[in-house]
């Protein structure tokens, strides 16, 4: 085994080998079945069977239902990506599938877009390495500068993604440097090999792109988006990807960002800019996904007048309405950066004549890095079903309408996702992306029973770490919503001040009397009136300001009370005591494991507990420290601080 089975053990197809299946059609993806079908030894059949798939277009797009009746089951689908995430609920299923309490009801994907998103680079970049922000080895698709001569583990990873639903692939990170520009010109032929593993899955690939292709690529002097000789560089150069992959999906782009090259440099803006590559794409059916994540990293932290967190909402919010149809403006979820807690970027509330899309992260940059064992299901779960305009209006997801795409968090170590656990998060944005409404705990006990079988008592000590180990990680962080107390680059482990006095425009103001980031339109930044009602009443008033998110808006005193009754600088000490004191009890509950998993995985997983332990202590001293030393006010149970 070169690598890790993932949620796809061949035990997991178990209840189908030796029974018969019936597939009616034609194509690509109904061969890909056929094969699945064969490697769990199940039985073709031509007439009757104890499976049978077929097509009803009347259905729709990707979708199917299971239909029991006299002994069979029938996976009824509405294209043949449908029947192919029929055939994965029949795996998920287990013997259910089989039997007569089948599931009978239309599954429809609620977003038609599910993307990953790799930030992998071709070469290894001297700071960021193979993957930027990538916390599992090299990359999947390249290797030291080439794309990998055997990409039969991409294969292995569009099987897994496409059991999950997901149905597009970006394969090169955002910040586009020299060498993976040309993936788009020159080394075509490399991505044609790439999207031959992920077709016979249903999946389409992405490129990210170079704002100023046009320059390095095509020798133009410019890259002004609205230059005829420049929309003709893009036309001319898309027209040839088609050619040479026909099911293209589209261009992702970060411009004007951190560094990347975009409009501004032309004096156009963000419309410009999507439209012009949303025209070169629009011929083919293809997208572009356009971020929103632009701001000022330059930010000289002695201007308070400048608010990190308001710049997506400025910079995109005038220019609704005028992009293209295949335009997909794609928001983080917060207003920040993937912190463990922020609010929900009010850009999505706030963009109804624009498609756009929410982006999540797998991969665990700022969430222990797949050091800590970390399950995002639950904080996807509470931004998917946010209502930003009050309980009548529509949640994220609905606003969504763009989909979702979120950064892949996997790569070439064995287990793919360095953390063992960390899978769990990979099958949780493929499933919420399906069906934003599940349950994050059952989609978690779906994940735990696929990787590690029918096992109860591992079972309940999987789901125990894992379940409420969000609301773990936060406890020992940042708290009340501040954010980044990270080491500045890594963003790995604290250092409170560590971004205080840098130009990223991520700052938390401890002082001696209190902490936080005054927020409000009375006082502050006016951030908060970025929100329709009723939120923007609730977070003007750290009374009416959920506890969890008081210092993202506020800048507190020690002594402010919360809705807990707790004091600010209290909590901070209790919830950091408490925090370490989980993190022991994840330590010993895994040693119920040891046995009943592979001993590699338990080693591996151990391995990590160790150092999620030594982090989190190391975490609550120096927080703790920090805001005794500020405060003056020492903690009212008289625990331990330095
Ligand atoms: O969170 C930040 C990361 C960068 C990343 C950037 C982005 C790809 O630290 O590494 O760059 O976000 O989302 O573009």
């Amino acid at each position: 085994m070169t690598h890790h089975e993932m949620w796809l053990p061949e035990s997991s197809t178990d209840h189908l080998r030796g029974r018969t299946l019936r597939v009616d059609g034609e194509g690509v993806l109904l061969d890909t079945v056929r094969r699945e079908a064969a490697r769990a030894a199940m039985l073709p059949a031509t007439t009757d069977a104890d499976v049978t798939i077929d097509l009803d277009e009347s259905l729709g797009p990707e979708t199917f239902r299971l239909v029991r009746r006299d002994g069979v089951t029938n996976v009824v689908a509405g294209d043949e990506r449908g029947a192919l995430y029929g055939w994965f609920e029949l795996v998920r299923l287990g013997a259910r599938a089989l039997g007569d309490d089948v599931p009978g009801q239309v599954n429809r994907p609620a977003h038609a877009m599910r993307m990953l998103d790799h930030w992998d680079n071709i070469d290894v970049h001297p700071v960021m390495g193979q993957v930027e922000r990538g916390y599992s080895g090299g990359s999947i698709f390249y290797d030291a500068g080439e794309v990998r001569a055997d990409l039969s583990r991409v294969g292995a990873y569009a099987r897994l993604l496409a059991s999950v639903g997901i149905n597009r692939v970006a394969v090169n990170n955002v910040n586009v440097h020299a060498r993976e520009a040309r993936l788009l010109t020159d080394d075509l032929h490399e991505v044609v090999r790439i999207a031959e593993q992920f077709r016979p899955w249903g999946i389409r690939v992405h490129l990210s792109v170079s704002f100023a292709a046009p320059i390095l690529l095509g020798g133009l002097p410019t890259s002004d988006p609205l230059d005829a000789e420049v929309a003709q560089w893009w036309a001319d150069a898309v027209a040839r990807v088609y050619e040479a992959i026909p099911d293209f999906g589209g261009l992702l782009v970060k411009a004007d960002s951190e560094g990347q090259p975009g409009p501004f440099s032309y004096g156009r803006d963000h419309a410009d800019g999507a439209n012009l590559l949303a025209r070169a794409l629009a011929p083919h059916g293809g997208i572009v996904h356009w971020r929103a994540f632009v701001y000022n990293h330059t930010q000289d932290w002695r201007d308070r007048s400048t608010d990190r967190a308001r710049a997506a909402f400025d910079h995109f919010t005038p220019l609704d309405g005028r992009f293209d149809e295949n335009v997909v403006v794609q928001v983080k979820h917060g207003p920040m950066d993937f912190q463990v807690r922020e609010p929900v970027s009010p850009l999505l509330a706030a963009m109804p004549g624009t498609r756009l899309a929410l982006e999540l992260q797998v991969t665990q940059e700022y969430s222990g890095q797949q050091q800590h064992a970390v399950h995002l299901g639950r904080p996807w779960s509470e931004v998917l079903g946010f209502r930003p305009s009050g309980d009548d209006g529509p949640t994220v997801s609905e606003l969504a309408g763009g989909g979702l795409a979120a950064v892949s968090n996997v790569g070439d170590d064995f287990f793919w996702t360095g953390h063992p656990l960390a899978q769990s998060n990979l099958y949780a944005f493929g499933r919420l992306s399906w069906d934003p409404q599940l349950a994050p705990s059952a989609v978690l006990d779906e994940w735990i029973a696929l990787t590690f079988g029918d096992d109860p008592e591992l079972a309940r000590t999987v789901h125990g770490i894992l379940d409420d180990s969000w609301e773990t990680y936060e406890s020992y962080t940042a708290p009340l919503g501040v954010g980044f107390m990270v080491n500045p680059g890594q963003h790995y482990g604290p250092s409170v001040d560590g971004y205080e006095y840098s130009p990223w425009g991520t700052y938390h103001f401890a002082d001696r009397d209190g902490v936080g980031v005054d927020r409000s339109v009375a006082t502050g930044t006016g951030f908060a009136g970025q929100y329709p009602e009723p939120w923007r009443s609730r977070y003007e008033d750290p009374a009416t300001t959920p506890d969890e998110l008081v210092l993202f808006f506020h800048h507190l005193p020690y002594g402010h009370r919360l809705h807990s009754g707790k004091t600010v600088v209290q909590h901070i000490y209790d919830s950091h005591f408490d925090g370490v004191e989980r993190v022991e009890r994840m330590v010993a509950s895994w040693e119920q494991a040891r046995g009943r998993v592979p001993d590699d995985l338990f080693e591996r997983v151990s391995e990590r507990l160790a150092e999620q332990l030594r982090s989190a202590t190391e975490w609550r001293d120096q927080v703790n420290t920090y805001f005794l030393r500020k405060s003056g006010i020492p903690d009212e149970r008289g625990r331990r601080i330095f």
